[in-house]
């Protein structure tokens, strides 16, 4: 899944795919290098982001949708929780909700549902504004599963067939580094329950843990997009799609799938 920001103060892009002609242009490229899915997101939600307005979010991934749209053989994603973008982006072309609140927003669940979009449901502690401040956790693992189960059968109850929901533990949403860590060990467990997805691509534990800045993060994203999938992940969230697959087809060799 190759990322897509369409947001002007996303932390890995600046937000230079702000114009939709170059959001696509970008969206492309993801294609070329072997992006499944494209996840294309107008609210950001890295740690202290402010909320965008749905007009916004509408303005931002709307025409991007509907440009790409018959341009790709790739399923679209929209990264959004809120039910008018999830219709919109329906509407536009999107294939798939991935929703880092999972679809815990009122009216949401419905929403999604009469899409009939698959959908991704993502573990969260707290809200963007202030999910770092003090993560806490008594058993991560099994308190982000639990977390998770409820929510996929929730997803159920309100008609969205099991095989088309995902799951993801939602790494660096209101979890420190050990969080982070002690998931990653963990994600066998929740690969039993769902399709898993996995978001470790440029974010902080990928710095701290090399001692490298922002923009140098490639190499550690990487290397946490192969043990996800060593541990079961069967989608990597990514921004460096070429790298990625490159490393995910070694990853894959080993588990004796290619
Ligand atoms: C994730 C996401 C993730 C899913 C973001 C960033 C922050 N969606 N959207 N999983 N992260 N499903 O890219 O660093 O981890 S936005």
């Amino acid at each position: 899944m190759g990322v897509l920001n369409v947001t002007p103060d996303s932390f890995s892009d600046g937000g230079r795919y702000l114009d939709a002609d170059a959001a696509v242009r970008h969206a492309l490229r993801l294609v070329e290098e072997g992006a499944a899915i494209v996840d294309v997101g107008g609210e950001s939600t890295r740690p202290g982001a402010p909320p965008v307005d749905e007009d916004e979010e509408l303005r931002r991934v709307i025409p991007v949708i509907e440009r790409l749209r018959g341009r790709a053989d790739v399923v679209i994603s929209v990264d959004t929780s809120k039910p008018a973008v999830m219709r919109a982006a329906h509407r536009a072309g999107a294939g798939l909700i991935n929703d880092v609140r999972a679809l815990q927003e009122p009216g949401a669940l419905p929403a999604a549902a009469a899409t009939k979009c698959a959908v991704c449901l993502m573990h969260m502690q707290g809200e963007p504004r202030t999910m770092q401040q003090s993560p806490h956790y008594h058993d991560v693992v099994a308190e982000v599963g639990e977390f998770l189960t409820a929510r996929a059968a929730a997803a159920r109850s309100a008609g969205i067939p099991a095989e088309r929901i995902a799951i993801d533990p939602g790494f660096g949403f209101g979890k420190t580094l050990q969080h982070n860590l002690t998931l990653l060990r963990g994600l066998p467990q929740l690969a039993a329950q769902a399709p898993l997805v996995a978001g470790l691509s440029r974010k902080s534990m990928a710095g701290t843990l090399t001692g490298r800045p922002q923009g140098e993060r490639l190499y550690g994203s990487v290397a946490l997009a192969v043990i996800a999938v060593l541990n079961g992940a069967r989608i990597v969230r990514a921004h460096d799609v070429a790298a990625t697959r490159d490393a995910l087809a070694v990853a894959a060799a080993v588990q004796g799938d290619s």
